[in-house]
């Protein structure tokens, strides 16, 4: 670190997988806590319509108790043939505590009669970066694939094992962390975060 202190931040999910994607994107630079030490703050209910929608109502609600940076990401995966479902309900596919294996499942039936190019499909990250309880900024990003008929691989998590991303030839779980970060849409909006952080340090050193 050449005697640079690390920037702080905390991320407000209580999805573990997200934590640590966020810290290995990140990298050593930065120390990113998250809300899963903290079992006194309230669940927020993610009412919005959009994924930017929700992220910010995490990332406000997080910042409400937090004196520093806080981001909130809400992801998940848009399928063409569904009409963009799962949507901003990924996490609840297959209903209200459902979990991963059957809201895999259910994509994986809904999808049966769906034939190659029109298993198209898009994962999407926003980011919410919030600081004193508002939000000082939005980040987006985008990765396009095609959804597999079957799941594939056993890294990533969520619905890695389904998405080829364009260009590739292997699902996120096929592939390292490494790999998947490169492509994915929360490496791609974390890219354009930390270029606004270190522009924004820089700017008052
Ligand atoms: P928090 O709200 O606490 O952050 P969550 O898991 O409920 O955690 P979301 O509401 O954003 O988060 O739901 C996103 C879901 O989309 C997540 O549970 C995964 O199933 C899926 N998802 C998001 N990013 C993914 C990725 O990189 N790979 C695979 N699936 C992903």
């Amino acid at each position: 670190m050449n005697g640079v202190s690390k920037q702080r931040l905390l991320l407000a999910t209580r999805n573990a997988n997200k934590t640590r994607e966020v810290r290995e994107i990140l990298g050593s630079g930065w120390e990113v806590e998250d809300l899963t030490a903290r079992p006194d703050l309230p669940e927020v209910e993610e009412t919005g319509v959009t994924f930017e929608e929700n992220a910010r109502l995490k990332a406000v609600a997080g910042s409400t108790h937090y004196d520093g940076w806080v981001l909130a990401d809400d992801s998940g995966l848009e399928v063409d043939a569904l009409g963009g479902a799962p949507g901003v309900r990924s996490a609840r596919f297959a209903g209200e505590g459902a979990d991963m294996e059957a809201n895999r499942a259910l994509l994986i039936e809904k999808l049966r009669d769906v034939r190659g190019k029109e298993r198209s499909g898009r994962f999407h990250c926003v980011l919410a970066l919030a600081k004193g309880g508002e939000v000082v900024r939005v980040f987006h990003g985008t990765i396009e694939g095609v959804i597999t008929p079957a799941e594939r691989g056993t890294g990533g998590f969520g619905y890695d094992s389904l998405f080829v991303p364009e260009g590739a030839c292997r699902t996120f779980a096929e592939m390292s962390g490494a790999q998947k970060h490169a492509l994915s849409h929360r490496g791609r909006a974390l890219a354009a975060l930390a270029a606004y952080l270190t522009r924004g340090a820089e700017a008052t050193a």
